[in-house]
């Protein structure tokens, strides 16, 4: 998933992409560069930032999703507002991608429950004007778990289908820096709920502290891009369903290496009795990643990672 932020403050990428043209632009970057979903979002969620008025937010990312969903692309829409989810499933975005997991609008598990569109809950606490206040965990990885689970379980109440949920343990929102691990450490605690897990580290501010030099200044978020990719192969191999990303590229190609490490894992070794060299090298090539076809089937529910499984990597994908 690419990252496309119509915001002139976003802590990783402000105002860069902030005109509709030059989103645009990026989106298509971002999907030559191997980005199966593109993620658009018009409000910060930077730390202490504050909220943009709602015709605001709606007026930044509804010409981008129109035009890169007329270009072909799956898009998301990055928002918290039950009124911007359904308008921007009207314009073309196939997925809510909701930081706050329904939680800042009491309407959005209507919406979702109306639009059919797959669901992105993620573990929120508070609005990024109060989220560092709100960091009070017994045991981070239960406390998610424990909270994500009460989340689905008022989703469902409102009339959202288990199978439209995709579920991210929040990684910065309400956490600080060695929090943030331990999550990522125990991906299979969250698998454990059911459900596809996607995972949101690039460019973070733990992964800023964790490069810090050895004056301790932190590294800036550019320079995050390397541990990001790290983090986008190893969520992977743990069987994540999904990394979002600012840079693609060398994300797309972590998530490759991954899926065939796992792959050649689950098949006979090579040179062991009974494997033909050929059987071998099928195993090599196959791969898990989620591509835009898996969604233009006609399926509105998230495709697993083992409904996706069964897909060979024929070397179309864009690079
Ligand atoms: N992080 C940001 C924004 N949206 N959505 C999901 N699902 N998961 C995340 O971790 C997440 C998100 C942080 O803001 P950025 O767009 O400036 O990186």
């Amino acid at each position: 998933m690419g990252v496309v932020n119509v915001t002139p403050d976003s802590f990783s990428d402000g105002g860069e992409w902030f005109e509709p043209s030059a989103a645009v632009a990026h989106g298509l970057e971002l999907l030559g560069e191997g980005a199966d979903i593109l993620d658009v979002g018009g409000e910060s969620t930077r730390p202490g930032s504050v909220r943009v008025p709602q015709e605001q937010e709606l007026a930044r990312v509804l010409p981008v999703i129109e035009r890169l969903t007329a270009h072909g692309a799956v898009v998301s829409v990055d928002t918290t507002r039950a009124a911007v989810a359904e308008r921007a499933v009207a314009a073309g975005a196939r997925i809510v991608n909701d930081v706050s997991g329904g939680l800042a609008d009491p309407e959005m598990g209507r919406a979702v429950a109306e639009t059919g569109a797959a669901y992105v809950a993620m573990h929120w606490r508070g609005h990024a004007d109060v989220m560092d206040d709100l960091q009070e965990y017994n045991d981070v990885v239960a406390d998610v778990r424990d909270e994500l689970a009460a989340r689905m379980a008022a989703l469902h109440d409102a009339g959202v289908r288990h199978d439209q949920v995709i579920l991210d343990p929040g990684l910065g929102f309400a956490k600080a820096g060695v929090l943030n691990w331990p999550l990522l450490a125990h991906l299979d605690v969250l698998h454990e709920l059911g459900r596809p897990v996607l995972v949101g580290a690039s460019r973070k501010r733990f992964l800023g502290h964790l490069l810090a030099d050895s004056s301790g200044h932190t590294a800036l978020p550019r320079a995050r891009d390397d541990a990001t990719a790290a983090i986008s192969a190893l969520s992977a191999a743990a069987g994540a369903w999904c990394v979002r990303v600012h840079t693609v590229r060398a994300s797309a190609d972590a998530v490759r290496v991954a899926a065939a490490w796992t792959a050649a894992g689950d098949e006979p070794r090579v040179g062991s009795p009974g494997t033909s060299p050929r059987s071998a090298q099928g195993a090599l090539t196959s791969t898990v990643a989620l591509t835009t076809e898996s969604w233009t089937a006609g399926d509105q529910g998230v495709p697993t990672w083992q409904d996706s499984g069964a897909r060979k990597d024929d070397g179309r994908r864009p690079r």
